[in-house]
């Protein structure tokens, strides 16, 4: 699937709205100054930038955290969800790959629902959610009300979440084809809805104990035989803080730099990943674009960078898709 060159998609949803920390929403435009569009380009592939979804009113301090009240930030996150869904929908029918950029983890909701339409009947998608946080919390078992928190269950179809909530993303993802990788911090009743849905949770336990090659190798066979469209969620969060400090919910204990990059460069090699988000990059946080960088690279890595690369491709950039 992910034969070079390819044409990728780059679109941004710059917002916060469903973080508590305002900041993420400039998160596409750091990946842009950290240099993604050239890295891809470097690698042979054609790249389209269609610029930035956002809310079209700019973002006025109504609470002391996040700027905004808890109702206006989900009618942000659900129309952002709404317009990713459709705007990712158009470029995977358009044969491109999309790799969305965000913004805080609720975007997955537009993401992942856009893959799952895409793909209907007639494919099968697995979903790797790369996170320091398993995102599979409900209105019912959140502790911190957090959007971001809650996109997996939401796309899991779990009970909790009232009518406001109806979209294209509810009930989108067989919580059997769901990875969590890298997890280390689970609240206690969004642990019960993984264990009882049967959603495979590699935690940092498992990867200090089994290593990423033995684990990856087992989730790539998986996706393989089903044949599925794989979507990676790469969360900023998911790597140690110390690697990756720009973010607005670090949590210590996180996967190594060459961690991160191995799975990267065994999802390139297994050619089964069909979308990507990168999610939760905070540049008012981060420090000195480290972590910025660290994503273009993994990214890169993903897209087919390897430390003894082949020769690139032609290149061809456009601005508008
Ligand atoms: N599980 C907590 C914390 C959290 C989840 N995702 C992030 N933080 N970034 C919650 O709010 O649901
Ligand atoms: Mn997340
Ligand atoms: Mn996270």
């Amino acid at each position: 699937v992910s034969a070079r060159p390819r044409r990728i998609d780059l679109i941004g949803i710059a917002t916060a709205s469903g973080a508590s920390v305002r900041g993420c929403g400039m998160g596409p435009e750091s990946l842009r100054v950290a240099g993604l569009v050239e890295a891809l380009i470097d690698l042979g592939h054609r790249v389209a930038d269609h610029g930035d979804l956002r809310r079209p009113r700019p973002d006025v301090s109504t609470h002391p955290s996040s700027g905004r009240a808890p109702e206006q930030r989900k009618a942000d996150v659900l129309d952002l969800a709404a317009r990713t869904s459709e705007a990712g929908m158009t470029i995977l029918s358009e044969g491109c790959l999309p790799v969305f950029l965000g913004g805080d983890h609720s975007i997955a909701m537009g993401s992942v629902s856009a893959v799952a339409r895409h793909c209907g009947d007639e494919r099968p998608v697995h979903v790797m959610w790369i996170d320091a946080h398993a995102d599979y919390n409900t209105p019912l078992t959140s502790p911190t009300g957090n959007l971001h928190g809650m996109p997996l269950a939401l796309l899991c179809g779990e009970p909790g979440f009232d009518d406001s909530f109806a979209g294209p993303w509810l009930g989108r993802i067989d919580p059997r084809n769901v990875t969590i990788f890298g997890a280390r911090s689970i609240d206690r009743d969004e642990r019960k809805l993984l264990q009882s849905r049967g959603v495979d949770v590699v935690d940092m336990r498992k990867i200090d104990q089994l290593g990423v090659v033995a684990l990856m190798q087992k989730l790539l066979e998986r996706v393989k035989t089903a044949g599925a469209h794989m979507h990676v969620s790469l969360d900023l969060d998911a790597m140690d803080p110390s690697i990756a400090p720009g973010g607005g919910t670090l949590v210590p204990g996180g996967l190594s730099y060459r961690e991160a990059h191995l799975i990267m460069e065994m999802l390139h090699d297994s050619g089964s990943v069909g979308s990507l988000d990168v999610v939760e990059l905070n540049p008012f946080l981060d420090h000195g674009g480290q972590s910025a960088t660290l994503l273009v690279d993994l990214a890169a890595s993903l897209f087919g960078r390897s430390i003894m690369g082949e020769e690139p491709g032609p290149m061809e950039f456009t601005t508008e898709a």
